[in-house]
């Protein structure tokens, strides 16, 4: 008898748009074939867990069924592309996402194994992208050294988090129109514990590309990765270690050379945070009211969607679906948008909730911006819990939160389980980092908009601990903060950690 293997899958899911149809399928799937649960990463796709062997083809073939993939999805290529999140809220988050799509068709794997694998051979033949078996024009016979993350964002939200990315666009718009894209290199998360020959990194301005010339940089980026990253040392492979050991300059030199044109100097952009703004938004630039779309944007629980007694989450997001009155955006933050619906499907979309039993509100400001990897159980290389234990350290540190009179401000605080940082912890103005079972390393000092990281404030702190070093810093931070002031700017200018003031300096006292 064979032993029954559990699988993650992972979908490609470009800009995370999906239409009701598709929502309804990967609901089916998810009873069908994995745990029950959708899981909403943090790079606006979703994962099934729990599916096993003997059920991996079929679950391939039911994603294709809804014309979704897993291609590229894992492995030593260009990732799932997360685009500022909903492409119906503006003219330049249409284009961002339209961006976002192009580029992931066009750094995808031309192999055919996909397709001969998982849906025996049959493929609706892409004109444009013949499979040529053993031809890989951009990732060559050996791929990328590493995983390529690429992201697409829309000042002045920061919500794809784009320091944290190999490979950023920052939509410049003047007088309404997209002019082009700040580029941006060299960010990522993962790091191991007591190396620190291993560093998250925040990106570089690499310079300001036109629309038509953003794909071509993408390429040309990725093939300088190819020949130039580190292939001896996996935990150095990154694109941020290419940058630190060749320097940006030779790099943008090289990418320049490829292009055959020199990038002209980064525009001025602003961003104010990195979250996703909780609760009904409306279209942004529709000239008339009345084309003034609706978007919710609903705060899932570190991104797990599943029914629990008295709140029906996956059976009212499924009805909606089913009304067929919006599409479905995933956040780069683990959340939904239900978006571009008229005024009377907000209306039901409302009363479907609370039959359900699902409010729209959220408990605090900082639960607002919590966000968890996966960790344990599924997790291999978890140290220590983090989606299973977050939502309680919340509950307690809303407890300091209420006698600091903070309970609605916004502050960010995101856990992982281990050092890979698959929640970007050390962009958080708390961050927390497991280390062993029960015990996290304690970071503050990250701005609120993502462009700093933070520092190592406590370690191998459990939940008491965190809950004790924590309050005496909120009563101060609501006592003495300036005007405006966020959370993580406080903690570095009331000398609770130092500031780490470039890019490559987490580990610097
Ligand atoms: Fe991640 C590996 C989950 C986003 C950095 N990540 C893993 C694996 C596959 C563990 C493994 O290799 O066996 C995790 C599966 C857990 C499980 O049980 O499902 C895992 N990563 C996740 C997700 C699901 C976290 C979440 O709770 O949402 C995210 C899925 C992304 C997606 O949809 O594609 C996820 N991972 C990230 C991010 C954040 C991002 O991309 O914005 C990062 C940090 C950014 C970066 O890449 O620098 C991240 N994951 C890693 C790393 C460290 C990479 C490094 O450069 O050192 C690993 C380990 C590795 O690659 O060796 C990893
Ligand atoms: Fe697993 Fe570590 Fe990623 Fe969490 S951060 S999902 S524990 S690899």
């Amino acid at each position: 008898l064979e032993k029954a293997y559990s699988f993650m899958i992972r979908l490609r899911i470009p800009g995370g748009v999906v239409t009701p149809k598709q929502w309804l399928g990967l609901d089916t799937i998810a009873s069908t074939y994995a745990n029950g649960t959708m899981r909403l990463t943090t790079r606006e796709t979703f994962q099934f867990h729990g599916v096993i062997k003997s059920n991996l083809k079929r679950t391939m073939q039911s994603f294709n069924d809804i014309c979704l993939d897993t291609l590229a999805a894992c492995g030593d290529v260009n990732r799932n592309v997360m685009t500022a999140a909903n492409p119906h809220l503006s003219k330049a988050h249409k284009q961002a996402y339209d961006l976002g799509k192009a580029i992931s068709e066009h750094l995808l794997p031309r192999t055919g194994a996909y397709h001969e694998i998982w849906l025996d051979g049959e493929k609706v033949e892409d004109a444009s992208r013949p499979a040529k078996k053993d031809e890989e024009p951009i990732y060559g016979v050996h791929y990328l050294p590493r995983k390529f993350k690429v992201v697409v964002a829309v000042p002045p939200d920061n919500d794809v988090d784009i320091y944290a990315h190999d490979l950023g666009y920052i939509a410049i718009v003047e007088k309404g129109e997209l002019v082009g894209w700040n580029v941006t290199v060299g960010g990522g998360m993962g790091m191991t514990h007591g190396d620190t020959n291993t560093f998250p990194r925040t990106a570089d301005l690499l310079g300001f590309c036109k629309p038509d010339q953003a794909i071509d940089v993408a390429e040309k980026v990725v093939t300088v990765q190819r020949d130039w990253g580190n292939r001896e040392n996996r935990a150095r492979a990154r694109l941020k270690y290419t940058i630190e050991d060749r320097g940006l300059d030779n790099f943008r030199d090289e990418v320049e050379r490829r292009l055959g044109f020199k990038f002209e100097k980064p525009k001025p952009f602003k961003f104010t945070g990195t979250g996703d703004k909780i609760g009904w938004r409306q279209t942004i630039d529709a000239k008339k009211t009345s084309d003034k779309a609706w978007h919710l944007t609903l705060f899932v629980e570190n991104g797990r969607i599943k029914d629990r007694p008295g709140y029906a989450l996956r059976t009212a997001l499924r009805e909606i679906a089913e009304l067929g009155i919006c599409d479905f955006v995933c956040t780069a933050n683990q959340n939904v948008i239900l978006a571009n619906a008229t005024a009377k499907a907000k209306s039901k979309i409302e009363a479907v909730f609370k039959s359900h039993g699902v409010s729209l509100d959220v408990s605090s400001g900082l639960r607002r911006n919590a966000m968890s990897c996966v960790a344990l159980p599924t997790c291999g290389l978890a140290l220590a819990e983090a989606e299973r234990f977050l939502p309680d350290l919340v509950t307690a540190l809303e407890e300091s939160l209420d006698k600091a009179g903070l309970n609605d401000d916004d502050i960010v605080i995101r856990m992982t389980g281990c050092p890979n940082g698959c929640a970007r912890p050390y962009l958080a103005e708390i961050g927390l980092v497991g280390r062993n079972p029960g015990l996290y390393n304690l970071y503050l000092g990250a701005a609120f908009n993502g462009s700093r990281l933070s520092k190592l404030y406590a370690q191998d702190v459990d939940k008491q601990r965190i809950v004790s070093l924590l309050e005496p810093l909120f009563i101060a931070y609501s006592k003495e903060r300036e005007k405006g002031e966020h959370f993580g700017d406080f903690a570095i200018r009331h000398g609770a950690v130092a500031i780490t003031p470039a890019g490559n300096q987490f580990h610097s006292d």
